[in-house]
Protein backbone atom coordinates (compact mmCIF):
# COMPACT_ATOMS: atom_id res chain seq x y z
CA UNK A 1 0.00 0.00 0.00
CA UNK A 2 1.25 3.37 -1.02
CA UNK A 3 1.37 5.93 2.11
CA UNK A 4 0.27 9.56 1.14
CA UNK A 5 3.37 11.31 1.41
CA UNK A 6 1.74 13.80 4.09
CA UNK A 7 1.18 10.71 5.83
CA UNK A 8 4.40 9.49 5.42
CA UNK A 9 5.95 12.68 6.53
CA UNK A 10 3.86 12.77 9.93
CA UNK A 11 4.54 9.06 10.57
CA UNK A 12 8.33 9.84 10.00
CA UNK A 13 8.30 12.70 12.47
CA UNK A 14 6.56 10.38 15.07
CA UNK A 15 8.84 7.36 14.46
CA UNK A 16 11.89 9.65 15.18
CA UNK A 17 10.43 11.26 18.05
CA UNK A 18 9.36 7.35 19.76
CA UNK A 19 13.11 6.71 18.59
CA UNK A 20 14.85 9.52 20.25
CA UNK A 21 12.05 9.06 23.73
CA UNK A 22 12.81 5.86 23.56
CA UNK A 23 15.95 6.23 23.65
CA UNK A 24 16.29 8.32 26.87
CA UNK A 25 17.20 11.27 24.89
CA UNK A 26 17.01 14.67 25.69
CA UNK A 27 13.37 16.11 24.06
CA UNK A 28 14.33 17.37 20.72
CA UNK A 29 12.31 19.92 18.18
CA UNK A 30 12.00 17.74 15.37
CA UNK A 31 11.32 20.03 11.87
CA UNK A 32 9.84 17.82 9.19
CA UNK A 33 10.42 18.22 5.49
CA UNK A 34 9.19 21.40 4.02
CA UNK A 35 6.08 21.82 1.29
CA UNK A 36 7.41 21.25 -2.15
CA UNK A 37 9.00 25.04 -3.28
CA UNK A 38 6.50 25.96 -6.10
CA UNK A 39 7.88 29.41 -6.20
CA UNK A 40 8.80 30.64 -9.30
CA UNK A 41 11.42 33.37 -8.24
CA UNK A 42 13.84 34.86 -10.52
CA UNK A 43 17.33 34.84 -8.71
CA UNK A 44 19.00 38.14 -8.08
CA UNK A 45 21.88 37.47 -10.32
CA UNK A 46 23.50 41.24 -9.67
CA UNK A 47 23.25 40.35 -5.88
CA UNK A 48 25.07 36.64 -6.75
CA UNK A 49 28.07 38.64 -8.20
CA UNK A 50 27.59 41.14 -5.48
CA UNK A 51 28.53 38.40 -3.32
CA UNK A 52 31.17 36.87 -4.75
CA UNK A 53 32.57 40.42 -4.98
CA UNK A 54 32.22 40.83 -1.27
CA UNK A 55 34.02 37.33 -0.77
CA UNK A 56 37.08 38.92 -2.45
CA UNK A 57 36.92 42.01 -1.30
CA UNK A 58 37.41 40.05 2.06
CA UNK A 59 40.36 37.73 1.03
CA UNK A 60 39.35 35.54 -1.95
CA UNK A 61 41.93 35.69 -4.93
CA UNK A 62 38.09 33.96 -6.81
CA UNK A 63 34.83 33.11 -6.57
CA UNK A 64 31.96 31.91 -9.12
CA UNK A 65 28.48 30.68 -8.46
CA UNK A 66 26.06 28.71 -10.90
CA UNK A 67 22.29 28.58 -10.67
CA UNK A 68 20.35 26.41 -12.08
CA UNK A 69 16.20 26.95 -11.81
CA UNK A 70 13.14 26.76 -14.03
CA UNK A 71 14.36 29.71 -16.13
CA UNK A 72 17.75 28.12 -17.57
CA UNK A 73 21.12 28.05 -15.82
CA UNK A 74 23.28 31.42 -14.64
CA UNK A 75 26.72 31.33 -13.70
CA UNK A 76 29.33 34.43 -12.64
CA UNK A 77 32.69 34.51 -11.81
CA UNK A 78 35.51 37.20 -10.47
CA UNK A 79 38.98 37.18 -9.81
CA UNK A 80 41.38 34.66 -10.28
CA UNK A 81 41.76 30.40 -10.13
CA UNK A 82 45.54 30.20 -10.55
CA UNK A 83 47.74 33.22 -9.15
CA UNK A 84 50.73 32.56 -10.61
CA UNK A 85 49.25 32.21 -13.84
CA UNK A 86 46.30 34.53 -13.72
CA UNK A 87 43.82 32.38 -15.31
CA UNK A 88 40.80 33.79 -14.84
CA UNK A 89 38.12 32.00 -12.56
CA UNK A 90 35.94 29.19 -14.59
CA UNK A 91 33.13 27.64 -14.07
CA UNK A 92 34.09 24.60 -15.76
CA UNK A 93 36.72 24.12 -13.06
CA UNK A 94 36.83 21.20 -10.45
CA UNK A 95 37.91 22.46 -6.95
CA UNK A 96 37.96 20.75 -3.34
CA UNK A 97 34.06 20.54 -1.71
CA UNK A 98 35.42 19.53 1.80
CA UNK A 99 32.43 18.36 3.71
CA UNK A 100 29.42 18.51 0.86
CA UNK A 101 31.56 15.14 0.95
CA UNK A 102 29.47 14.05 4.04
CA UNK A 103 26.21 14.14 1.84
CA UNK A 104 27.60 11.96 -0.70
CA UNK A 105 28.25 9.23 1.95
CA UNK A 106 24.79 9.84 3.36
CA UNK A 107 23.76 9.56 0.32
CA UNK A 108 25.91 5.79 -0.07
CA UNK A 109 24.77 4.51 3.56
CA UNK A 110 20.85 5.38 3.39
CA UNK A 111 21.08 3.21 0.24
CA UNK A 112 22.49 0.70 2.19
CA UNK A 113 19.81 1.04 4.70
CA UNK A 114 17.47 0.66 1.55
CA UNK A 115 19.06 -2.16 0.46
CA UNK A 116 18.42 -3.70 4.40
CA UNK A 117 22.28 -3.91 4.76
CA UNK A 118 22.17 -2.11 7.75
CA UNK A 119 19.75 -0.21 10.25
CA UNK A 120 19.68 3.65 11.17
CA UNK A 121 19.40 2.85 14.83
CA UNK A 122 21.23 0.35 15.35
CA UNK A 123 24.83 0.35 17.35
CA UNK A 124 27.43 0.79 15.12
CA UNK A 125 29.22 -1.89 16.84
CA UNK A 126 27.11 -4.16 15.40
CA UNK A 127 28.52 -3.36 11.77
CA UNK A 128 32.16 -2.80 13.23
CA UNK A 129 32.30 -5.10 16.22
CA UNK A 130 34.43 -2.96 19.10
CA UNK A 131 35.08 -0.06 17.10
CA UNK A 132 33.43 2.34 19.83
CA UNK A 133 33.96 2.35 23.26
CA UNK A 134 30.07 2.89 23.45
CA UNK A 135 27.57 0.43 22.35
CA UNK A 136 24.79 3.00 22.61
CA UNK A 137 26.21 5.41 19.36
CA UNK A 138 23.86 4.45 16.74
CA UNK A 139 24.37 4.70 13.00
CA UNK A 140 21.95 7.49 13.02
CA UNK A 141 23.76 9.60 15.84
CA UNK A 142 26.86 9.50 13.28
CA UNK A 143 24.70 10.74 10.40
CA UNK A 144 23.06 13.65 12.53
CA UNK A 145 26.69 14.66 14.48
CA UNK A 146 24.98 13.34 17.79
CA UNK A 147 27.42 10.37 18.28
CA UNK A 148 30.00 12.77 20.89
CA UNK A 149 32.50 11.07 18.91
CA UNK A 150 35.04 14.56 19.24
CA UNK A 151 36.37 16.52 16.51
CA UNK A 152 40.11 15.12 15.71
CA UNK A 153 40.59 18.44 13.40
CA UNK A 154 40.27 20.74 16.19
CA UNK A 155 43.40 19.98 17.54
CA UNK A 156 44.94 19.77 14.55
CA UNK A 157 44.51 22.61 12.86
CA UNK A 158 44.58 24.60 15.91
CA UNK A 159 47.85 26.48 14.22
CA UNK A 160 46.52 26.67 10.77
CA UNK A 161 49.27 26.53 8.04
CA UNK A 162 51.60 24.41 10.33
CA UNK A 163 48.92 22.00 11.43
CA UNK A 164 48.11 22.08 7.39
CA UNK A 165 51.59 21.25 6.51
CA UNK A 166 51.83 18.64 9.08
CA UNK A 167 48.87 16.71 7.25
CA UNK A 168 48.98 17.51 3.68
CA UNK A 169 51.30 14.91 2.47
CA UNK A 170 50.04 12.11 5.16
CA UNK A 171 48.10 9.14 4.32
CA UNK A 172 46.27 8.38 7.72
CA UNK A 173 43.94 4.88 7.94
CA UNK A 174 40.55 5.42 9.01
CA UNK A 175 41.70 3.45 12.11
CA UNK A 176 44.45 6.03 13.12
CA UNK A 177 41.60 8.84 12.60
CA UNK A 178 39.25 6.98 14.77
CA UNK A 179 41.59 6.71 17.32
CA UNK A 180 42.87 10.46 17.16
CA UNK A 181 39.04 11.19 18.09
CA UNK A 182 38.99 8.75 20.76
CA UNK A 183 42.01 10.05 22.67
CA UNK A 184 40.40 13.05 23.51
CA UNK A 185 37.26 13.29 25.88
CA UNK A 186 33.78 13.05 23.72
CA UNK A 187 31.73 15.81 23.38
CA UNK A 188 28.11 14.77 24.54
CA UNK A 189 26.11 11.22 25.86
CA UNK A 190 25.30 9.45 22.54
CA UNK A 191 21.56 11.22 20.85
CA UNK A 192 21.59 14.40 23.48
CA UNK A 193 23.41 17.39 21.57
CA UNK A 194 24.12 17.79 18.04
CA UNK A 195 28.03 18.37 18.25
CA UNK A 196 29.67 18.73 14.93
CA UNK A 197 32.41 16.05 14.23
CA UNK A 198 34.54 15.09 11.47
CA UNK A 199 34.68 11.85 12.98
CA UNK A 200 31.03 10.75 12.64
CA UNK A 201 31.57 10.46 8.62
CA UNK A 202 35.00 9.01 8.88
CA UNK A 203 32.87 5.98 11.00
CA UNK A 204 30.52 6.75 7.81
CA UNK A 205 33.09 5.69 5.63
CA UNK A 206 34.44 2.53 7.56
CA UNK A 207 30.87 0.95 7.51
CA UNK A 208 30.46 1.90 3.70
CA UNK A 209 33.75 0.12 3.78
CA UNK A 210 32.61 -2.88 5.83
CA UNK A 211 29.58 -2.94 4.12
CA UNK A 212 30.56 -3.35 0.96
CA UNK A 213 33.41 -5.29 0.62
CA UNK A 214 35.04 -2.22 -1.50
CA UNK A 215 36.93 0.88 -1.39
CA UNK A 216 34.72 4.06 -0.45
CA UNK A 217 35.68 5.65 -3.80
CA UNK A 218 33.79 2.42 -5.88
CA UNK A 219 30.79 3.27 -3.58
CA UNK A 220 30.24 7.09 -4.78
CA UNK A 221 31.41 5.87 -8.21
CA UNK A 222 29.17 3.18 -8.73
CA UNK A 223 25.89 4.72 -6.91
CA UNK A 224 26.04 8.95 -7.73
CA UNK A 225 28.82 9.38 -9.81
CA UNK A 226 27.74 7.10 -12.74
CA UNK A 227 24.23 7.25 -12.40
CA UNK A 228 24.18 11.01 -12.30
CA UNK A 229 26.76 11.09 -15.44
CA UNK A 230 29.41 13.15 -13.47
CA UNK A 231 32.43 13.50 -15.12
CA UNK A 232 34.21 16.67 -13.32
CA UNK A 233 33.26 14.43 -9.72
CA UNK A 234 35.95 12.21 -8.25
CA UNK A 235 36.96 10.71 -4.77
CA UNK A 236 40.74 10.69 -5.38
CA UNK A 237 42.44 10.11 -1.64
CA UNK A 238 45.12 9.60 -1.21
CA UNK A 239 46.72 11.21 -4.57
CA UNK A 240 47.04 15.04 -3.94
CA UNK A 241 46.81 16.36 -7.25
CA UNK A 242 43.62 17.81 -8.88
CA UNK A 243 43.50 16.50 -12.65
CA UNK A 244 42.41 19.02 -15.55
CA UNK A 245 41.47 22.32 -15.43
CA UNK A 246 40.79 23.17 -11.79
CA UNK A 247 40.89 26.34 -9.15
CA UNK A 248 43.84 26.57 -6.96
CA UNK A 249 43.40 27.04 -3.26
CA UNK A 250 44.78 29.87 -1.32
CA UNK A 251 45.25 29.34 2.53
CA UNK A 252 45.13 32.12 4.67
CA UNK A 253 47.66 32.06 7.49
CA UNK A 254 46.61 32.87 11.13
CA UNK A 255 49.08 35.96 10.87
CA UNK A 256 47.80 39.19 9.96
CA UNK A 257 49.42 40.34 6.53
CA UNK A 258 51.41 36.81 6.17
CA UNK A 259 51.52 35.70 2.33
CA UNK A 260 48.62 33.18 1.11
CA UNK A 261 49.76 29.43 1.12
CA UNK A 262 48.95 27.95 -2.31
CA UNK A 263 47.06 24.80 -0.39
CA UNK A 264 45.44 22.96 -3.61
CA UNK A 265 47.63 20.08 -3.32
CA UNK A 266 46.91 17.94 -0.23
CA UNK A 267 45.99 14.02 0.72
CA UNK A 268 42.61 15.34 2.48
CA UNK A 269 43.71 12.34 4.23
CA UNK A 270 42.65 13.28 7.57
CA UNK A 271 39.03 13.70 6.19
CA UNK A 272 38.43 11.25 3.83
CA UNK A 273 34.81 10.44 3.72
CA UNK A 274 34.35 13.52 5.52
CA UNK A 275 35.93 15.90 3.20
CA UNK A 276 37.98 14.57 0.44
CA UNK A 277 35.90 14.56 -2.57
CA UNK A 278 36.19 17.26 -6.04
CA UNK A 279 33.35 18.59 -8.18
CA UNK A 280 32.48 21.36 -9.89
CA UNK A 281 29.64 23.70 -10.12
CA UNK A 282 27.35 22.04 -12.69
CA UNK A 283 27.82 19.07 -11.27
CA UNK A 284 27.01 19.95 -7.57
CA UNK A 285 23.90 21.34 -8.98
CA UNK A 286 23.09 18.10 -10.54
CA UNK A 287 23.33 16.11 -7.17
CA UNK A 288 22.22 18.06 -4.91
CA UNK A 289 19.31 18.64 -7.18
CA UNK A 290 18.72 15.30 -8.28
CA UNK A 291 19.03 14.02 -4.57
CA UNK A 292 16.24 16.47 -3.97
CA UNK A 293 14.13 15.34 -6.83
CA UNK A 294 14.05 11.79 -5.40
CA UNK A 295 16.61 10.05 -8.11
CA UNK A 296 19.12 8.49 -5.38
CA UNK A 297 17.05 8.02 -2.34
CA UNK A 298 13.96 6.50 -2.06
CA UNK A 299 11.02 9.23 -0.59
CA UNK A 300 10.73 6.95 3.14
CA UNK A 301 14.74 7.68 2.84
CA UNK A 302 15.01 11.58 1.39
CA UNK A 303 11.78 12.17 4.14
CA UNK A 304 14.78 10.53 6.83
CA UNK A 305 17.21 12.40 5.45
CA UNK A 306 15.55 15.49 5.14
CA UNK A 307 14.15 15.15 8.69
CA UNK A 308 15.94 17.99 10.72
CA UNK A 309 17.13 19.58 13.96
CA UNK A 310 17.66 23.17 14.72
CA UNK A 311 21.50 23.58 15.01
CA UNK A 312 21.29 27.89 16.34
CA UNK A 313 19.42 29.72 18.71
CA UNK A 314 18.13 31.78 15.93
CA UNK A 315 16.51 28.66 14.10
CA UNK A 316 17.30 29.65 10.80
CA UNK A 317 20.16 26.61 10.44
CA UNK A 318 19.06 22.90 10.47
CA UNK A 319 20.94 19.47 10.15
CA UNK A 320 19.28 16.29 8.82
CA UNK A 321 21.26 13.10 7.80
CA UNK A 322 24.24 14.53 6.69
CA UNK A 323 22.55 17.01 5.10
CA UNK A 324 22.16 20.79 6.22
CA UNK A 325 18.81 22.87 5.71
CA UNK A 326 19.06 26.77 5.38
CA UNK A 327 15.54 28.52 5.94
CA UNK A 328 16.58 31.66 4.26
CA UNK A 329 15.15 35.52 5.29
CA UNK A 330 11.76 35.13 2.24
CA UNK A 331 10.76 31.67 3.76
CA UNK A 332 11.89 29.37 1.38
CA UNK A 333 14.36 26.69 2.62
CA UNK A 334 16.97 25.11 1.15
CA UNK A 335 18.79 21.74 1.76
CA UNK A 336 22.51 20.71 0.69
CA UNK A 337 26.38 21.45 2.51
CA UNK A 338 28.81 23.73 2.69
CA UNK A 339 32.73 23.24 2.62
CA UNK A 340 35.94 24.01 4.25
CA UNK A 341 38.65 22.80 3.62
CA UNK A 342 42.15 24.62 3.12
CA UNK A 343 42.15 26.79 0.60
CA UNK A 344 38.43 26.49 -0.56
CA UNK A 345 35.18 27.37 0.58
CA UNK A 346 31.72 25.65 -0.71
CA UNK A 347 28.27 26.00 -0.76
CA UNK A 348 25.49 23.52 -2.46
CA UNK A 349 22.27 23.64 -1.99
CA UNK A 350 18.90 22.97 -3.47
CA UNK A 351 15.22 23.84 -2.99
CA UNK A 352 12.83 20.78 -1.53
CA UNK A 353 11.46 20.02 -4.78
CA UNK A 354 15.04 20.11 -6.87
CA UNK A 355 13.89 22.73 -9.50
CA UNK A 356 16.64 25.22 -8.31
CA UNK A 357 19.69 24.69 -7.15
CA UNK A 358 22.70 27.01 -6.41
CA UNK A 359 26.60 26.12 -5.80
CA UNK A 360 28.97 28.98 -4.63
CA UNK A 361 32.94 28.63 -4.04
CA UNK A 362 35.74 30.76 -2.88
CA UNK A 363 39.24 29.86 -3.52
CA UNK A 364 40.24 30.77 0.24
CA UNK A 365 39.75 30.12 3.84
CA UNK A 366 40.84 30.34 7.01
CA UNK A 367 39.03 34.28 6.42
CA UNK A 368 35.48 33.57 8.02
CA UNK A 369 34.25 37.31 6.69
CA UNK A 370 35.05 35.59 3.14
CA UNK A 371 32.79 32.83 3.54
CA UNK A 372 29.77 34.59 5.26
CA UNK A 373 30.06 37.31 2.15
CA UNK A 374 29.90 34.16 0.38
CA UNK A 375 26.96 32.76 1.89
CA UNK A 376 24.85 35.44 0.22
CA UNK A 377 24.96 34.22 -2.95
CA UNK A 378 22.13 32.16 -1.74
CA UNK A 379 19.90 34.37 -0.20
CA UNK A 380 20.34 36.12 -3.49
CA UNK A 381 19.72 32.75 -6.14
CA UNK A 382 16.83 31.36 -3.78
CA UNK A 383 15.05 35.05 -2.74
CA UNK A 384 15.48 36.95 -6.19
CA UNK A 385 15.00 40.49 -5.85
CA UNK A 386 11.33 41.15 -4.59
CA UNK A 387 10.75 40.60 -0.60
CA UNK A 388 8.43 38.34 0.69
CA UNK A 389 5.28 39.82 2.31
CA UNK A 390 6.50 40.78 5.61
CA UNK A 391 4.88 38.39 7.47
CA UNK A 392 6.41 35.59 5.73
CA UNK A 393 9.60 36.97 6.21
CA UNK A 394 9.42 37.87 9.57
CA UNK A 395 8.22 34.08 10.61
CA UNK A 396 11.86 32.74 8.52
CA UNK A 397 14.09 34.96 9.32
CA UNK A 398 16.00 35.71 13.17
CA UNK A 399 14.19 38.49 15.01
CA UNK A 400 16.08 41.48 14.53
CA UNK A 401 18.08 40.16 11.52
CA UNK A 402 17.51 42.41 8.40
CA UNK A 403 15.98 40.83 5.50
CA UNK A 404 18.79 40.35 2.80
CA UNK A 405 21.68 39.86 5.86
CA UNK A 406 23.94 36.64 5.05
CA UNK A 407 23.82 33.76 6.94
CA UNK A 408 27.37 34.13 8.78
CA UNK A 409 29.36 31.11 8.01
CA UNK A 410 29.60 28.18 10.86
CA UNK A 411 32.92 28.87 12.00
CA UNK A 412 32.42 32.04 12.09
CA UNK A 413 29.86 31.92 14.85
CA UNK A 414 31.32 31.60 18.56
CA UNK A 415 30.37 28.44 18.84
CA UNK A 416 29.96 25.75 16.36
CA UNK A 417 26.66 24.87 15.59
S1 LIG B 1 34.42 22.53 9.40
C1 LIG B 1 32.89 23.27 8.88
C2 LIG B 1 32.66 22.70 7.48
N1 LIG B 1 33.26 21.41 7.46
C3 LIG B 1 34.12 21.02 8.57
C4 LIG B 1 35.11 20.49 7.57
C5 LIG B 1 34.15 20.95 6.54
N2 LIG B 1 36.35 21.09 7.46
C6 LIG B 1 37.31 21.03 8.40
O1 LIG B 1 37.14 20.37 9.40
C7 LIG B 1 38.57 21.80 8.09
C8 LIG B 1 38.84 22.69 9.19
C9 LIG B 1 40.12 23.46 9.03
C10 LIG B 1 40.02 24.49 7.99
C11 LIG B 1 41.07 25.58 8.08
C12 LIG B 1 40.78 26.50 6.92
O2 LIG B 1 40.02 27.46 7.10
O3 LIG B 1 41.25 26.17 5.83
N3 LIG B 1 40.97 26.29 9.33
C13 LIG B 1 41.93 26.31 10.24
O4 LIG B 1 42.97 25.72 10.11
C14 LIG B 1 41.64 27.16 11.45
N4 LIG B 1 42.71 27.17 12.39
C15 LIG B 1 31.84 22.90 9.89
C16 LIG B 1 33.04 24.77 8.77
C17 LIG B 1 31.18 22.66 7.08
O5 LIG B 1 30.74 23.71 6.61
O6 LIG B 1 30.50 21.65 7.27
O7 LIG B 1 34.24 21.13 5.40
Amino acid sequence: MTVPLSSRRRLTVCATLIAALAGGLAPLTIASAAPVDTRTTAPDMAGVAAALKAAMAEGAPGAMARYSGPGGVEARTVGIRDRKSGAAMDTRARFRIGSVTKTFSSVVLLQLVEERRLKLDAPVNTYLPRLLPDNRITVRHLLTHRSGLADYTNAMFEQTVPGFEAVRNRVFSYQELVDLSLAEPRTTEPGVSYQYSNANFVVVGMLIEKLTGRPVAEAYQRRIIKPLGLHNTAYVHPNTRIKGTHVRGYLHPDEAGARLVDSTEQTLSWAQSAGAVISSPAELNTFTSALMRGRLLSPAMLDAMTTVTPTDPARTRFYGLGLRRYDLSCGTRVYGHTGTVQGYYTYAFSTRDGRRSLAAMANTSNRGAANTALGGTLEAAFCGKKRAPASTARSAAPSGTPDRAPLPAERDLPERH
